[in-house]
């Protein structure tokens, strides 16, 4: 695959003005006529040809104006069609006809089969497997779809936009048609054609329209999509209360399916999900599942206008809808849930799956400027931290600036296909402000990181901060320039009052926001009666590294009285990592553990603090994972000392805090029935850590055992069913808990997916061994990615000690897992091959051995999508 700039954008040379779709499904031929009416774009080259993209196409007709066209004057390849001697200036319609095989279609990109349901998924090139078209998103038109298909096979035909009308036809098969008014790219188009149930709803708009609300299932499932019905009804809701936004159809679909490449997509009026997003009852889906059907489902829909009505002039500025729709998600979830703990549980993600990525050689801005393969473009970096970029924006501008951006945006950009460049200047004029530093955001890569060094002058009551910012070298970029940081802070006086200064110098405060905008500032503040602690980087306003040395009793201070929240848990975290990395080496060198007692004291008062909300007690309870540990120690890591102290770590906490652990157990039960609302769901997480830490302290499988028996919903049984095999792998209790689970749930796929994760991620040697015995199950099929990623992906992706065998088997494993699901579906071999992005961090004998792996795959790779991560990965 050749490389694509973005210095290299031009528009098209014909502008396509309607696009009219027939198809004539049959799982294996299905007759696709494509009729497309053009003109040539004034200002274009008059004798330009009209060049349309395909893949894997085998054109089988093509009519100009209804005639047939003469043989020399186009010419087609299975990957683009080139038509010539078009018209000047008037328009002219062209009919492509195509045979298309839905069932053999492995990469789940294009129209494919779904458990006999036909689906599709078009983002970001798929629609070029269906026919020859403009396939990018610069190039937009209303839509007419008709569908026709055996009647008994397929009694659903959906299609994108409002319902035309449909009939009956001969020998059984029947037909619908479809109109989407809203111009739009190829990437949005949906098609759904099957026997499914449906759960129906109805929502009024602000404005005073019905629009019907229809989610599709397997039949027998509609009463477990009854959750994401609610969370569609909320979403709208939220969508015109916060950012004004209506809804826009007279209907609004959704499609779970079995085999699904990512979680959702946005087509217009018609989002396709994976069914793990839509599937919940207490039985079935744990706390866990039921914010991500939330937030996806939110997700989704916001797209609707951050993405489909303003979509993207090109996939370079993917975070365009990305990172402002996450934004859109992340602000929805809080105001449903609790805002301090969904912010918690954001960076944990961002800091867990993006600063890797940041650090590692696939690196890349938020904003790319070049690809090889744009499906290893739906990143964590133009995601999550595209979504932070466009929270830095809300930051400095404040909320009514932000809104009046953001207005100005829809207004001005409704119907279009626009840039990142567009976006920011919404917001330079509704603020006045220049985000021209800023917007370096967009282009370099890397996580900034911001060191601070403070000085107290007692006699002048004045604390002076040298503050320097960095930010790493990453491929292809050496040199960076300053950002613009908005870095919110406070000083914590003894008492646990904030300190108001009299004055700040040396670099611009708004509120309690300071603006680094030069690689050093000097900044003192005046007017501090004492000397206060740090409390740096409030509500995680920049998504940067800050390193600052700050005494263990200034943390346990800002541990117990920040009014922020989030930089309690910060404090908390920033006492438990020195722990963490100290015990690593300790068990690296074969020595003890001695525990922090400063440390000890923090994490339990905040762990039995009644006027904490428990869920954020169960945060401060999750220490940093194995995974983190390794990120913080930077380098020459061997996760077995990792693991092993961290062991040592929660075991000495366990036994300190063990009073404290027996009453939360004992508390934090249930009142009622199970509801999966947020404040339930923080009681059942915090009765789980204490469950987790009584067991460590107890080191006998009989708690979590009768916690099992107990269990009245899948959240509590999945973790005392983590902790049993996690801990207990060999015992009689947890082997009984696997066999009763696995029986109990034989017939549900997405809960096998659970069982399959929570083995997959047993720790230690016998991992290996367990996850190739689990590929035999008969519950385990290669061809569906939730199973893949439930057995596989949770091998490689969350199971340091199991993967990082020190012989390198989970490394040759992984490449004989990559070649071969890569001649199926290259999309999930080259996200699982992203677990190895952070191979250089390890110990020099584990380092070659996953560069061995790495190069056989590099060796005997087929797609262009492997191809693109092996070569960065050993860049
Ligand atoms: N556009 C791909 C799926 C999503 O981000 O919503
Ligand atoms: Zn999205």
């Amino acid at each position: 695959g050749r490389i694509i700039h973005l210095a290299d954008y031009r528009p098209t040379d014909f502008v396509l003005e309607r696009v009219d779709l027939t198809f004539e499904l049959d799982p294996e031929a299905t007759k696709v006529e494509a009729r497309l009416i053009f003109h040539r774009r004034d200002g274009a080259d008059p004798s330009a040809p009209l060049v349309l993209d395909g893949d894997e196409l085998d054109l089988s007709g093509l009519l100009l104006d209804q005639m047939e066209m003469a043989r020399e004057r186009y010419t087609a390849t299975p990957d683009t069609l080139v038509v010539r001697d078009l018209p000047e200036s008037s328009p002219f319609e062209l009919t492509i006809t195509t045979i298309i095989n839905p069932q053999a279609n492995s990469q789940l990109m294009g129209l494919y089969r779904s458990s006999g349901i036909y689906c599709t998924q078009c983002e970001a090139e798929g629609f070029r497997r269906i026919t020859y078209f403009p396939d990018r998103p610069d190039v937009l038109a209303p839509y007419t779809v008709t569908i026709i298909a055996d009647k008994a096979a397929n009694p659903l035909l959906l299609s994108n936009g409002n319902y035309l009308g449909g009939g009956n036809f001969d020998e059984g098969r029947h037909f619908a048609a479809w109109f989407d008014p809203h111009p739009k790219p190829s990437y949005l188009f949906a098609l759904v054609a099957g026997d499914l149930g449906v759960v129906e709803d109805k929502f009024t708009t602000m404005s005073g329209r019905e629009v019907a609300l229809k989610i599709y299932v397997e039949h027998g499932k509609e009463p477990r999509a009854a959750y994401a019905m609610d969370a569609l009804k909320r979403s709208m809701k939220w969508d015109e209360e916060v950012f004004g936004r209506e809804y826009d159809l007279d209907i609004f679909m959704i499609v779970a399916v079995s085999d699904f490449n990512m979680g959702a997509m946005e087509n217009k009026g018609l989002n396709v999900f994976n069914d793990k997003y839509v599937l919940a009852d207490p039985e079935t889906a744990t706390d866990a599942d039921y914010a991500n059907i939330e937030a996806i489902i939110a997700h989704e829909y916001f797209h609707n206008w951050t993405g489909n009505r303003i979509t993207c002039r090109d996939w370079f500025q993917l975070c365009l809808k990305e990172g402002l729709t996450v934004f859109r998600d992340h602000e929805f979830s809080a105001d449903q849930r609790s805002r301090p703990v969904k912010r918690i549980a954001e960076v944990r993600h961002l800091r867990s799956e993006q600063f890797p990525e940041d650090a590692g050689p696939l690196a890349h801005p938020v904003r790319p400027d070049k690809y090889r393969e744009i499906n290893n473009f739906y990143t964590t970096t133009v995601y999550e931290k595209g979504s932070e970029v466009t929270r830095m924006i809300a930051t400095i501008l404040g909320r009514d600036l932000f809104k009046k951006g953001m207005d100005l945006y829809f207004e001005r950009h409704d119907g279009e296909a626009a840039t990142v460049e567009d976006f920011v200047r919404c917001f330079e004029a509704a603020s006045g402000r220049d985000l021209g530093q800023f917007s370096l955001w967009y282009n370099q890569a890397g996580t900034p990181h911001v060191t601070v060094t403070a000085d107290y002058d007692a006699a002048g009551k004045a604390l002076t901060l040298e503050i320097e910012q960095t930010v790493p070298a990453t491929p292809g970029q050496s040199d960076k320039k300053p950002m613009h940081i908005p870095l919110n802070l406070a000083l914590v006086l003894e008492d646990g009052t904030i300190a108001v200064p009299a004055s700040v110098e040396g670099a611009e405060m708004t509120g309690s926001v300071l603006h680094l905008k030069d690689a050093r500032h000097t900044v003192t503040f005046t007017g501090i009666p004492s000397r206060p602690a740090l409390s740096l980087n409030r509500s995680f306003s920049a998504p940067i590294v800050v390193r600052y040395d700050q005494k263990p009793a200034d943390l346990a201070l800002i541990a117990r009285h920040e009014t922020d929240l989030f930089s309690r848990w910060q404090a908390i975290t920033d006492l438990a990592l020195p722990a963490l990395k100290d015990a690593a080496r300790a068990a690296r060198k074969g020595e003890a553990i001695q525990l922090d007692v400063t440390f000890a004291d923090a994490l339990l008062a905040v762990a039995a603090d009644p006027a904490l909300e428990p869920a954020f007690r169960a945060q401060a309870l999750t220490l940093p994972s194995e995974a983190d540990i390794a990120r913080e120690l930077g380098g020459d890591n061997d996760p077995d000392a990792i693991h092993t102290g961290r062991e040592a770590v929660l075991t000495a906490i366990a036994r300190t805090g063990a009073d404290t652990f027996g009453s939360l157990y004992d508390t934090m039960t249930p009142d009622g029935g199970y509801s999966p609302d947020a404040a339930s769901a923080g009681r059942r997480a915090l009765r789980n850590a204490a469950l987790l830490y009584r067991t460590i302290a107890e080191d006998t499988p009989a708690l979590a055992a009768d916690a099992f028996a107990r269990a009245d919903n899948m959240t509590d049984l999945a973790q005392a069913l983590t902790v049993l095999s996690h801990r207990f792998p060999e015992a009689p209790e947890t082997h009984a808990a696997l066999a009763s689970f696995e029986a109990r749930f034989a017939e549900n796929a997405l809960v096998i997916d659970k069982w399959f994760q929570i083995q997959a991620t047993i720790p230690g040697e016998g991992a290996l061994a367990r996850v190739m015995r689990l590929k035999q199950d008969r519950h385990f099929n290669e061809n569906n990615p939730n199973r893949v990623r439930s057995l596989v992906g949770a091998f490689v992706f969350s199971n340091p000690t199991g993967f990082n065998r020190a012989d390198g088997a989970g490394y040759r494993f992984l490449s004989e897992e990559i070649l071969r699901i890569d001649a199926k579906n290259p999309q999930l071999a080259a996200r699982l091959l992203t677990s190895m992005r952070s191979w250089r961090q390890l110990e020099a004998g584990r380092a070659e051995l996953a560069r061995t792996a790495l190069v056989r795959v590099e060796r005997e790779v087929l797609s262009n999508d492997v191809r693109d991560i092996v070569d960065r990965t050993l860049k």
